[in-house]
């Protein structure tokens, strides 16, 4: 397993100290089917080293791990991705991302634990995969927004359209991103916070 770092540990970078001012940690989850862009997210947005468990996908793969027909997707998650980014000086996000292939998809349940929201990642070429992602988070009530990560070759729907086919209610944000980029991943999150904030003040006595 590749944990990137592990063979030789290295020493605390100044970047990885948690800010001394943060006051609140929340734990988000990244989920979405195989492939979809979950690893890069977390990787483009994290302000430390990230944790990745990635396997390289060999011969053995072969019809059980369809690349679809992405020539640079060579590794896929086998337990975790891990990062962290903090959102104001006193509020810090631990990021989790989970393995989309469906064999592993008995890690999800420990993943969840404690999690305040989740992201799911889609790809338009297989908006299918997602139907399993959303009902695990709708069964275990675990609030979530959309990302659809846009692949160049990925065809473009309206959001609306995109809403109908996933079945999901009108409050529930549907937004376009680019996981490789930082700006946009901060973007997802962002719009995931104000959710999240939007659900907490609706749950408040009044
Ligand atoms: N063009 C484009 N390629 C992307 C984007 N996001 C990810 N990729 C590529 O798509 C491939 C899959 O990305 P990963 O981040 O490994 O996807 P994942 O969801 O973690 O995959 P699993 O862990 O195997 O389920 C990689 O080769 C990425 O470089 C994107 O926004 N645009
Ligand atoms: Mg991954």
């Amino acid at each position: 397993m590749d944990f990137k770092g592990s063979d030789t540990i290295p020493g605390p970078r100044s970047e990885d100290h948690l800010p001394h001012t943060a006051e609140a940690a929340v734990k988000i989850v990244i989920v979405g089917g195989f492939g979809v862009g979950k690893t890069t997210m977390v990787g483009s947005v994290s302000e430390i080293r990230p944790l990745t468990t990635e396997e390289t996908m060999t011969q053995a793969g072969i019809g059980v791990d369809d690349n679809f027909g992405s020539d640079t997707k060579t590794a896929t998650t086998v337990a975790m991705d891990f990062g962290r980014i903090s959102i104001t000086d006193q509020l810090v996000l631990y990021l989790f991302g989970t393995p989309g292939q469906e064999r592993f998809w008995f890690l999800w349940n420990g993943l969840f634990e404690g999690a305040l929201g989740a992201v799911v990642l889609i790809d338009t070429r297989r908006l299918e995969v997602s139907f399993d992602v959303i009902g695990r988070l709708e069964e275990r009530g675990v609030p979530f927004v959309v990302a659809v990560n846009s692949f160049p070759d990925a065809p473009r729907y309206p959001i609306a359209e995109l809403r109908t086919a996933l079945d999901l209610p009108e409050e529930i944000p549907i937004i376009e991103c680019d996981a490789r980029r930082r700006a946009s991943s901060k973007d997802v999150l962002m719009t995931l916070m104000r959710f999240l904030h939007a659900l907490a003040l609706a749950k408040a006595p009044a």
